[in-house]
């Protein structure tokens, strides 16, 4: 009987060994650049102030922090600012309900402010003539895995959100980037693909 179960834990223990290798395999032909991933990706929608999906977002944990592939269309073209906000919930048309910028660690504002930076600071991004932007963004202040202070999937979630204008890196507290444009919603709950 014992030895029975014991080739029965075996034989789904290698099937087991034998599935995640494959997965492994599929992620590395599909997207060489980016550092190896042992979780899941979070995919989120990227709304506009119309309330309208406007893009979408892919979130991966990896051993360089996480990695942020942002693909979104019918921007103004020009240099907008990126953030992670505290909470996930994205209500048009000002997604005022976003809160501030994500903050775990009591920081101010900015790369180039002395008493900064937000752990939800992010560099800003360029939109071309276009409209249409697919950038890679990283960062290793954050953490997708729940239960650390700077997790996005906290109990109310985080919100990546893109502003009108660019981030100066040091106006507290939030750069002085003008109104947000773009909302999508970091919760648990899109964490199924
Ligand atoms: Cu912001
Ligand atoms: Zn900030």
């Amino acid at each position: 009987m014992k030895n029975t179960l014991l080739l029965l834990w075996l034989t789904s223990a290698l099937a087991l060994v034998g599935c995640s290798g494959d997965d492994n395999q599929t992620i590395d032909k599909k997207d060489e650049a980016v550092p190896t991933s042992s979780k899941s990706p979070i995919n989120i929608s990227l709304i506009n102030r119309e309330g309208e999906k406007t893009g979408e977002a892919e979130l991966v944990e990896t051993d360089k922090g996480v990695v942020i592939r942002v693909m979104a269309e019918g921007l103004e073209p020009g240099t907008k600012a990126i953030h992670i906000h505290e909470t996930g919930k994205c209500t048009p048309p000002d997604f005022k309900s976003a809160g501030a910028h994500f903050n775990p660690f009591g920081k101010q504002h900015g790369f180039h402010n002395p008493k900064g930076y937000h752990a939800g600071d992010l560099p800003n991004i360029e939109v071309p003539q276009s409209g249409k932007i697919d950038v890679v963004l990283q960062t290793a202040d954050v953490t997708l895995e729940t239960g650390k202070p700077n997790s996005l999937l906290d109990a109310d979630g985080s919100a990546l959100v893109i502003h009108e204008k660019a981030d100066d890196y040091k106006t507290d507290p939030a750069g002085n980037a003008g109104d947000r444009i773009v909302c999508g919603e970091i919760v648990k709950a899109g964490n199924e693909s």
